[in-house]
C-alpha cells in the first residue's frame, strides 16, 4: 500500500489550523495535524517543499522507517517547525494503520489501561469573585479538574484571562499584543485566590494553575511553597526550560507539583527533567513532539521515573491532535490529565469526530484509525487569517517571556 498523494489543508474556523491527509494507493486515508500557532505557514511550506515529495511511492505501513527517515534524513534535527511536520506525517500514518487493521488506535498501543480519560477544563475570570462561577460551572459540567486563572490587580491583562470562556484563544492579532508583567504583583495574588477557591469547592476538586514561564527558579519555589495549604495538583511551565537543571531549586522549596512541556518537540527537551526527577507531569503533544510514536517514547522514559502525563490541549491543537492524544491516554500506563479546551462549532464542523465528553472523562472514537476527519470543502470555506501570539514586557519596558 504506497502512499499516492499527501495534501497539506491550511483553515481558519474561528482560529488558523494546519492538517496534512495522506491517500494510499488502495484509496485509505489517514489524517494528521501540524498545527503550530502563530507559525502555521511555516509548517505548511515545511511540508509541502520538503516533506510531500518524498512521501510519494513510500510503503504507508512503515510508520517507524518513516519517522526515522524524516527526523535522520533532514540532518537538522529537533524543533517546532521539523517536528510538528514529522508529528503530522506520524499521525496520519498512525490512522491508516488502524483503519486498515479495523481497529481504533488505541487498540494498536496495547488496548486499553482505563475507561476514560479525566480532563481538565479552564476557568478564567478578572476577579476571583467572577472566577468562582466559571469553576462552578465545570463542575456542574461533571468537571474533575479545573485549571484557575485569573487577572492580577494593577496589570491591565494577563496571561490566560480573556472574554471568551469556553473557548480562549490568545493568538488574537495579525501582530503581536503587548502585555504587561509584574513578578511581584502576580505572587502576592495567587495565594489569596486559591485560598477563595479552595474555600469555596472543599477539598476534592483538583485544581491546577499555569504559570506560562513567567517566573525564576526561586521564584517558582516561593510561589509553590505558598500554594501547598491548597494542595494543587500542579503548577504548569512555572519557568522557562532551557535550563532544566533549574528545577532542581525548585524541587529542593516545595512540595508542590511540577507539570511542564507544551512546548517540547522531543524527548531531549525533558531527558534531565523525567531522569532527575525534577516534574511531575510531562505535558509534550502529539502535534508538536514528533507525533504518536516519539510522544510514546516519552512517556515511557517518564514511566520509568514516576512522572506521569498532563498532554497539552488548548484550542490551538486541532480535533486531529485531541483525537489523538486520546488514543494514547487511554492506552498508557502512566496517564496523569488532559487538558481539554473546547473548540468553536465552526472548528467542530470543520473537523467531524468520533471522540465525546461524558461524566468528567473523554472517550476515543471506536472506529477503525483515530476517528476524526476533515471536510475539505467545508475547510476551503474559511481562509488562513493572520494570528499572532502576544509578548509580554515589564512595567519598565523590558521583554519578558509570555
Ligand atoms: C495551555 C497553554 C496555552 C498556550 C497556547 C499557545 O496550557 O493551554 O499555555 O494556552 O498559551 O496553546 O499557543
Ligand atoms: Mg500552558
Amino acid at each position: 500500500m504506497k502512499i499516492a498523494d499527501a495534501r497539506v489543508i491550511v483553515t481558519c474556523p474561528d482560529r488558523n489550523f494546519v492538517t496534512l491527509k495522506i491517500v494510499t494507493s488502495s484509496g485509505v486515508y489517514g489524517v494528521g495535524d501540524a498545527t503550530l500557532n502563530g507559525r502555521e505557514l511555516a509548517v505548511a511550506a515545511y511540508l509541502q517543499e520538503h516533506v510531500v515529495p518524498a512521501l510519494i511511492g513510500r510503503d504507508a505501513s512503515r510508520i517507524e522507517d518513516t519517522w526515522q527517515y524524516l527526523y535522520r534524513g533532514a540532518y537538522w534535527r529537533r524543533g517546532p517547525v521539523t517536528m510538528s511536520a514529522i508529528a503530522a506525517v506520524d499521525t496520519a500514518l498512525w490512522d491508516i494503520k488502524g483503519k486498515v487493521a479495523g481497529l481504533p488506535v488505541y487498540q494498536l498501543l496495547g488496548g486499553r489501561s482505563r475507561d476514560g480519560v479525566t480532563v481538565y477544563g479552564h476557568a478564567n475570570a478578572d476577579t476571583v469573585d467572577d472566577v468562582l462561577p466559571e469553576i462552578a460551572n465545570y463542575v456542574d459540567l461533571g468537571y474533575r479538574a479545573v485549571r484557575v486563572q485569573t487577572g492580577i490587580p494593577g496589570l491591565a491583562s494577563t496571561y490566560g484571562v480573556s472574554k471568551d470562556r469556553l473557548f480562549y484563544e490568545p493568538a488574537d492579532a495579525a501582530l503581536p499584543t503587548e502585555n504587561t508583567w509584574s513578578t511581584a504583583q502576580y505572587l502576592d495574588h495567587v495565594p489569596e485566590v486559591f485560598a477563595r477557591v479552595r474555600d469555596e469547592f472543599g477539598p476534592t476538586l483538583k485544581l491546577l494553575h499555569d504559570v506560562h514561564h513567567r517566573l525564576t527558579p526561586i521564584e517558582a519555589a516561593r510561589l509553590g511553597r505558598s500554594l501547598e495549604p491548597y494542595n494543587l495538583t500542579w503548577i504548569e511551565d512555572p519557568v522557562p526550560a532551557e535550563l532544566q537543571e533549574g528545577f532542581r531549586l525548585i524541587r529542593q522549596h516545595t512540595t508542590t507539583p511540577i507539570a511542564v512541556g507544551e512546548v517540547f518537540n522531543t524527548i531531549w527537551d525533558c531527558q534531565q527533567l523525567i531522569s532527575e526527577q525534577l516534574i511531575d507531569y510531562i505535558r509534550a503533544t502529539v502535534v508538536h513532539a514528533g507525533g504518536i510514536s516519539h510522544l510514546r517514547r516519552i512517556f515511557d522514559l517518564a514511566n520509568l521515573y514516576h512522572v506521569r502525563s498532563g498532554s497539552h490541549g488548548a484550542t490551538d491543537l486541532s480535533p486531529v491532535c485531541m483525537a489523538a492524544a486520546l488514543h494514547l491516554d487511554v492506552a498508557i500506563p502512566n496517564f496523569g490529565l488532559q487538558e481539554y479546551m473546547r473548540h468553536t462549532e465552526a472548528t467542530d464542523a470543520v473537523f467531524p469526530h468520533g471522540y465525546h465528553f461524558a461524566d468528567g472523562y473523554l472517550h476515543p472514537s471506536e472506529e477503525p484509525g483515530l476517528g476524526v476527519d476533515i471536510d475539505e470543502g467545508l475547510a476551503a470555506q474559511y481562509p488562513y487569517r493572520p494570528a499572532a501570539l502576544p509578548v509580554n514586557r515589564l512595567e519598565d519596558g523590558t521583554l519578558h517571556n509570555w
